[in-house]
């Protein structure tokens, strides 16, 4: 069996996904939460600890071939919790993987890094057209989350893709989530891809399904060698039913983290 992949946030949503899927695609995983994982997979390593602490990362980096870093807040919070959980966190698991020779990191950053940035007038947004412009405390993380990887990438030589993922659920809930939707099969393939891309140095790229409506370019997450599989299109007729068809005018659909950018948007959500 080759070297595992060490994966943060195991037992989150995104994790429980991973867990399942990447196995399949040939990837032996480490799994690591703050709480214990439900169930155990057949091979699977499991590990209870918090990245922020960053001795016993050290530790559970040891050995491992990559690491998945999904760990911290998955939404907005107090300065408090989103600086610690995820800023400190996403320092402890960079310098923990460079400590242990491990020369590939995958971040979930989030749109949220870039959450005001607009829809372009027309054609589609490049990763390099939206420089940092966080719409909440979490998407600051994200920001620094990106920050971090530059810095290990740059200064250290290691790998670090980072994945600006739009709505990663089981499917689009909202019609915002017609364009924004990484799908569960697509959320496997995005970091099947991110850990095997030979050579990816610095990377940052969408990730998001092969949606109809998508405004986010998917070249560049191609590039690496992401095939997305599925389009939320496939839900639009009940989600328009219910919401009606997209204002472009309004926020919510006219800046890449939609809702996060209203003013009455706070850690309630
Ligand atoms: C995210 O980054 C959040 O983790 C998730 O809960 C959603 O809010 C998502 O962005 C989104 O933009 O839909």
């Amino acid at each position: 069996m080759s070297a595992p992949v060490l994966l943060t946030g195991a037992a989150g949503r995104i994790g429980t996904v991973l867990r399942g899927g990447l196995p399949e695609r040939g990837w032996a995983l480490r799994s690591l939460d703050v709480v214990p994982v439900t169930d155990a997979r057949p091979g699977e390593e499991q590990l209870v600890a918090d990245v922020t602490d960053l001795v016993a990362m050290e530790d559970a980096a040891q050995g491992a071939s990559a690491v998945v870093h999904l760990a911290g807040i998955s939404g907005e919070s107090t300065w408090a919790a989103i600086s610690h959980a995820n800023i400190e966190g996403t320092y402890s698991v960079l310098e923990a993987a460079r400590r242990a020779g491990i020369s590939r990191v995958v971040l979930a950053s989030s749109n949220h890094a870039t959450g005001y940035t607009p829809r372009p007038a027309e054609g589609l947004l490049r990763e390099e057209d939206a420089p940092p412009r966080p719409d909440t405390y979490y998407g600051v993380a994200k920001v620094a989350m990106e920050a971090l990887g530059s810095l290990y990438a740059d200064r250290y030589g290691m790998d670090v893709v980072c994945l600006r993922i739009g709505s990663a659920f089981p499917e689009p809930t909202s019609t915002r989530m017609l364009s924004t939707w990484l799908s569960p099969a697509d959320q496997v393939s995005l970091v099947d891809a991110a850990l095997s891309a030979p050579s990816p140095g610095f990377a940052v790229v969408w990730g998001v399904s092969a949606n109809t409506r998508s405004w986010w370019d998917p070249a560049a997450a191609r590039a690496l060698g992401y095939e997305p599989a599925d389009d939320a299109e496939a839900f639009a007729a009940a989600l328009i039913v219910a919401e009606g068809e997209p204002d472009l005018s309004d926020p919510v659909h006219r800046l890449v983290g939609g809702q996060y950018t209203l003013p009455s948007f706070d850690a309630e959500h």
